[in-house]
């Protein structure tokens, strides 16, 4: 006790000091930025950085061509069932040039594959965990029965391997996968475990979007890492208990990444894979792009806009119209003027893309039933670094904190506390469902949110009411999204029966 006493006072004198650098970086950057850029409803989230320590990111020098990650091949596949192998290892993987990373991955040295599932199959998925560590096999977004969830109770341990089976019941929607260990969620997926689901369906194969994997639709995975001298990711240097950042942005994998595509639309399913950065992405031309899809699949008709946030593992498809840019080039921007992504457009045009207007994507509805409910389940987020907690508590194995009925819709409160330090932003995240927002701070939410959700992002101080309903039976975690939050300890446990 005395011992973590006087980390905790350490720790908050570093805190203060890194919060004062902090701000004078996010001063200087607010000073350079483009003054025109504010959008309704979009204050700057890094205001509320009494406790973070965000790095700043540093500039894609555009040095390396994007790659996509590879789409998996299945053991077995029929109309109706489709069987995949997925292997948890450790690699070595050349992100610096001539320069050997120690990894993780998929399947692969570095990051996951694309799985890719469809509305109404049966899957079954052959795990093997090829690591020198316990690790677990978390499906994010996806609902399925709590059992095949891979939450932190399903660990598979050095050379251990099984097979779950699920049907996929839900719509169409990018999801992720990556580990959920206690206490090495947030070092696992630093070191690259992380990869992307996507279901289809009838509507999604049939609406006029880009869906050409790696031509013009195009996983975008953002991570952020610090490296040591030597090109390493050595997580115990750069953990920050508040979740962990770095100052070189990858996509894919791509260190100083740039993408060479023809001059047409394309379709960005971007995932914020990072610990905890929030990235609010805009073009440097300022052009309108539009988001067609949240976490758990398409919002009802696209969303017009010129900038996105996205939270820790949060999701959005968004279709960019390259065919306005001016010029041969245009670059995707992060906050005020960090270059994400310089895009280079080919001279010829393409005009095979067939990609027309669409305005109905989803018939997605909240009843005036369903937004009239008495909240049921109140969760209150609070606290930072090893202090953290939800409703007073820090995770307990053997104690479930809610249950709640299958197929029935409840409403969650979700606040986060404010504290005398101002606090600081916690995604909310739920697994085994799809929920929908019903008001933030009383008031119906933006078009961008209005879609299903299984990450909600509050800022200190921001109370949501969300419509929660799960499709499947079991024990499902709910936690925050910033790893090492979850990590310590900011996370319950919800059976469903
Ligand atoms: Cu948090």
């Amino acid at each position: 006790m005395k011992r973590s006493m006087m980390v905790w006072g350490i720790s908050a004198v570093v805190y203060l000091g890194v919060v004062m650098i902090g701000y004078s970086v996010y001063s200087n950057n607010t000073n350079n930025s483009n003054g025109s850029m504010n959008m309704p409803g979009m204050e700057h989230s890094s205001m509320n950085m009494s406790h973070e320590s965000v790095t700043e990111l540093k500039s894609s020098l555009g040095k390396n061509e994007m790659t996509f990650p590879k789409v998996l091949k299945p053991d077995f596949e029929d109309s109706n069932s489709i069987s995949y192998t997925i292997r948890a290892q450790q690699g070595t993987f050349a992100i610096f040039d001539g320069m050997k990373t120690q990894t993780f991955g998929y399947n692969g040295d570095f990051l996951g594959p694309v799985i890719k599932l469809k509305k109404g199959m049966e899957v079954s998925f052959h795990l093997v965990n090829d690591l020198k560590e316990n690790t677990t096999f978390h499906w994010h977004g996806l609902e399925v029965p709590g059992d095949v969830d891979g939450g932190p109770d399903k660990v598979l341990k050095p050379s251990e391997s099984k097979t779950i089976k699920f049907t996929v019941k839900q719509d169409a929607a990018t999801l992720w996968f990556h580990p959920h260990p206690m206490h090495e969620t947030a070092e696992q997926v630093y070191k690259g475990l992380a990869g992307m689901i996507y279901i289809d369906d009838t509507n999604s194969e049939e609406l006029s979007i880009p869906k050409m994997y790696g031509v013009d639709d195009l996983p975008i995975i953002l991570q952020d890492k610090t490296f040591t001298a030597d090109k390493q990711l050595d997580y115990g240097k750069a953990m920050n208990e508040d979740g962990t950042t770095g100052d070189t942005l990858l996509i894919n994998g791509v260190v100083d990444p740039k993408l060479t595509i023809d001059r047409k639309k394309v379709r960005l399913r971007i995932l914020n894979g990072s610990n905890m950065r929030t990235y609010k992405l805009h073009f440097d031309n300022y052009m309108e792009f539009q988001q067609i899809s949240s976490d758990g699949g398409f919002l009802n008709k696209p969303n017009t806009t010129k900038e996105i946030e996205i939270a820790p593992s949060e999701r959005v498809e968004v279709i960019a119209d390259l065919t306005k840019v001016n010029g041969n080039q245009v670059t995707l921007i992060n906050e005020g003027n960090t270059k994400v992504l310089p895009i280079h457009l080919n001279e010829s045009h393409d005009h095979s893309q067939q990609t027309i207007e669409t305005n109905t994507l989803n018939d997605l509805a909240l009843t005036d039933e369903i937004k009239n409910k008495e909240v049921t389940k109140t969760i209150k987020l609070a606290g930072m670094g090893n202090g953290v907690s939800i409703n007073g508590k820090k995770f307990d194995e053997n104690r479930i904190d809610f249950t709640q009925k299958q197929n029935e819709t409840e409403v969650w409160e979700i606040e986060n506390v404010k504290d005398s330090m101002g606090g600081m932003n916690h995604p909310f995240h739920i697994h085994g469902t799809q929920f929908q927002v019903i008001s933030i701070d009383g008031v119906a939410p933006p078009e961008n949110l209005s879609g299903l959700k299984d990450t909600i992002s509050l800022k200190p101080g921001q109370k949501a009411n969300i419509a929660v309903r799960f499709s499947e039976k079991g024990i499902y975690m709910f936690h925050c999204h910033i790893l090492e939050h979850e990590d310590n300890g900011m996370m319950g446990q919800i059976k469903v029966d």
